[in-house]
């Protein structure tokens, strides 16, 4: 019996990556006076790991070997230059510059008067949630969610399970009770290492990946007056994502 829907938030909820973490990190790199940028090609590549500090951790690794970090302790630096990286980000959705994706709101709004319960999973920062939720949906929006499960409030980000591991242990629900929405592969190997069944909405960065372990795949989640093109898996009949469709995938 399908009680509850967990959603990822970067790539599902709305697009965030090309236009909104991606600028927010150059500003921040700018405003240190450092001279890396990340064009759109490279930030393909560097979103292969999850976290901000992780991914400016991955890029310094794996692209940047002639930079040496000012002081003594890196990883305080990192966490300094994501601070503000952050900053800009929040800022970027003020301005209404992320828009959700399509079908998103409806699907809220349909599972919300049903009854069915909701819930966040996501490597992003807790603020950042916070911000895309008020500035889309209004601030009322943070409490549709049971639990917001967000950033480092596990040990382990995607593609480990323990996010999602995370939010249905507060939520006392079994993985068969629930789907999990995702867009990348990092975040169908987390959902589906918790066990959970995923319906995929790809985008840009991640429409060539292999999805196999997904239950449906989408380019979205689709309107009654826009239907979503099927990538992958069975849709039952629908041409839009609503309560009926996710029923028959929970069966
Ligand atoms: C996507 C991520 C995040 C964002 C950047 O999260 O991997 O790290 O790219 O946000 P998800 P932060 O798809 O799980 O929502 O800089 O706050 O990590
Ligand atoms: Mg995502």
């Amino acid at each position: 019996m399908l009680k509850a829907l967990i959603f990822d938030v970067d790539g599902t909820l709305a697009d965030t990556e090309r236009d909104g973490h991606r600028v927010a990190f150059n500003l921040a790199f700018a405003e240190a006076g450092l001279d890396w940028e990340w064009s759109e090609e490279l930030y393909g590549k560097l979103l292969a790991v999850t976290g901000g500090k992780e991914r400016i951790r991955y890029y310094l690794d794996n692209f940047r070997t002639d930079v040496t970090l000012p002081g003594d302790d890196e990883a305080a630096y990192i966490a300094n230059l994501h601070k503000t990286k952050t900053k800009h980000y929040t800022k970027l959705l003020e301005t209404g510059a992320i828009p959700l994706r399509t079908g998103v709101r409806r699907l809220l709004d349909e599972a919300r008067a049903a009854g069915l319960r909701l819930a966040i999973s996501t490597t992003t920062t807790p603020v950042n949630v916070e911000a895309l939720l008020t500035h889309t949906l209004g601030a009322e929006s943070m409490d549709w969610f049971e639990v917001i499960a967000a950033g480092d409030i596990v040990p382990a980000k995607k593609p480990a399970p323990d996010i999602y591991d995370y939010a249905l242990k507060e939520m006392g629900l079994a993985a068969e009770d629930c789907l999990a929405f995702e867009d990348s592969l990092n975040g169908i190997f987390s959902s589906s290492g918790a066990n959970l069944k995923t319906i995929v909405t790809v985008n840009g960065y991640t429409k060539e990946d292999d999805f196999s372990k997904a239950t449906l795949v989408l380019d979205n989640l689709g309107e009654p007056d826009k239907s979503f093109t099927v990538m992958a898996g069975d849709d039952h009949g629908a041409s839009f994502v609503n309560l009926e469709l996710l029923q028959a995938l929970a069966k």
